[in-house]
């Protein structure tokens, strides 16, 4: 439950929010392939409401297991997205909404089919007067209520979780999807959660990955390390650190540690980011968070979150947003497709932030480090920091003021190296700055302050 099936050397998912299947199947072959992305979470597939002005909530709001009906697509369509994207080295993960169906008073959804019997409110296992969770203190008011008033399903009695198992999460798997993220796992008792786990068919020759959105910024008694024997965590403590970082809100130094003694969950454990759909327009435990619109802040934040050897990391790519409610760029309800600029960044309102150079390229620096522990930790000025991967990565981050130009130890083998911030690896040498590693591993790296204050280099980018 805890392997996410990634194709051999590949490490970082991205989450291309509401983005459509076809675009996905395509994105997959022209960019996520070839820069080395593992795999894409996908908004979730199933039939959902449609509300006014179309917002983005819709989907978490399905009213059946049917996989036609959904905003990006149709059935055909999301397995061949599946297809194409297995057949180029990326895996899908699906934002599985499994707590809860729509808002409805009625409680019946005709086409799975469920009736008010599935139901926790109707079958009196809600214990609070509205009906809602009023008291984030009591556990099974968490899990037995209606979380913002939607239909909390009742799973206590199996009658539930076949439906759910049979008619939605094995077929995703038998089309070749490589686990699921638990929405609102909290709002589940994780006996329950692991009752539907168990009657997953494999994938891959193996376990469905199963990661859990549990919000825990803690104070409350239900726990992200309730969850873990289950399989990965999402940590939302780290949202709130990370942007410290990127914002220069922290001594960079104090990071040497960065990580569990943190008082976060262990490595193995966690599924990190710097922001996600929700807390980036303040839904979801918003928080301090740094979001795309703060894009040097966001650069440093996801540079500093990919190169350092903590958790399973997931990119958000993003659209424009005026309002929190607003839905993806399109018109009447119907989504858009990207289209890309000649340096293969996106036009409009979709921000594709895992294209931006500075994310791609430390998605290639996080495979090139693989397992390789973070070494040779040197903290210049409180607010300049560098470290290695092993022999294989280096990276030198700075927020201080001043422009900076120390010598520093790389752990890398001797050679001229292309920085993967300020530019890109080319046959004939790089578009950004060369660096020069000594026989020792020393080199001078030099921080201009400000915006992009970093430098990545890689084994396999020497020039
Ligand atoms: C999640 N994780 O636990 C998702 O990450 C989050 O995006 C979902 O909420 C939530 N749980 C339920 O799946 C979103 C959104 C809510 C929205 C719900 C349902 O953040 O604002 O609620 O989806 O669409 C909306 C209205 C709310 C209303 C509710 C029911 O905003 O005011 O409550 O629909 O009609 C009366």
């Amino acid at each position: 439950v805890s392997d996410p099936n990634f194709a051999d050397g590949r490490k970082v998912i991205v989450h291309l929010f509401e983005w459509k299947w076809a675009d996905i199947g395509k994105e997959c072959q022209d960019f996520l392939g070839p820069y080395g992305y593992a795999g894409v979470q996908v908004s979730p597939p199933s039939k959902h409401i449609t509300a006014d002005g179309y917002p983005w909530w819709q989907r978490y709001q399905p009213v059946s297991y049917s996989l036609d009906g959904s905003r990006s697509g149709s059935e055909s369509e999301f397995k061949d997205m599946v297809d194409k994207c297995n057949n180029v080295g990326v895996r899908i993960y699906v934002d599985a909404v499994i707590n809860h169906m729509a808002a409805d008073d009625s409680y019946t959804f005709p086409d799975v089919p469920y009736y008010p019997g599935n139901f926790n409110v109707p079958n009196g296992r809600c214990s609070s007067n509205s009906g809602g969770i009023d008291d984030y203190s009591n556990p099974d008011e968490v899990r037995y209520c209606n979380l913002v008033g939607l239909d909390d399903i009742d799973f206590s009695s199996g009658l539930s979780s076949t439906k759910l198992v049979q008619d939605y999460l094995n077929k995703l798997l038998g089309y070749g999807v490589a686990g699921f993220r638990i929405d609102a796992a909290k709002h589940m008792d994780p006996t329950e959660i692991e009752n539907i786990a168990n009657g997953l068919q494999n994938v891959f020759g193996g376990r469905p990955y199963i990661y859990q959105e549990v919000i825990d910024q803690g104070g409350e008694p239900i726990k992200a390390a309730h969850y873990t024997h289950l399989g990965d965590v999402t940590e939302f403590r780290y949202c709130t650190e990370i942007a410290r970082v990127g914002r220069g809100e922290v001594d960079l130094g104090y990071l040497y540690n960065f990580g569990e003694s943190w008082g976060m969950l262990p490595s193995s454990q966690a599924v990190v980011f710097v922001d996600n759909h929700d807390n980036q327009r303040g839904h979801g435990g918003a928080g301090s968070v740094v979001t795309y619109t703060e894009s040097a802040a966001y650069k440093k934040a996801t540079a500093f979150a990919l190169a350092w050897d903590y958790g399973t990391t997931r990119i958000m790519s993003s659209y424009k947003f005026s309002n929190t409610d607003q839905g993806p760029p399109g018109s009447n309800g119907v989504t858009s497709s990207p289209e890309f600029n000649s340096d293969s960044s996106c036009k409009g309102d979709w921000v594709c932030e895992h294209r931006w150079r500075q994310i791609r390229n430390m998605v290639c620096f996080r495979n090139a480090a693989g397992t390789a522990p973070v070494d040779n930790w040197t903290t210049r000025l409180s607010n300049l920091i560098s470290f290695s991967r092993g022999s294989k990565a280096f990276f030198a981050i700075s927020n201080e003021m001043s422009d900076n130009c120390p010598w520093l130890q790389t752990g890398l083998s001797g050679g001229t190296y292309c920085d993967l911030i300020s530019g890109d690896p080319t046959d004939s040498g790089c578009t950004g700055k060369e660096i020069e590693v000594e026989s020792d591993g020393a080199a001078q790296i030099c921080l201009e302050a400000g915006e992009d204050s970093m430098v990545a280099l890689t084994y396999k980018a020497k020039s």
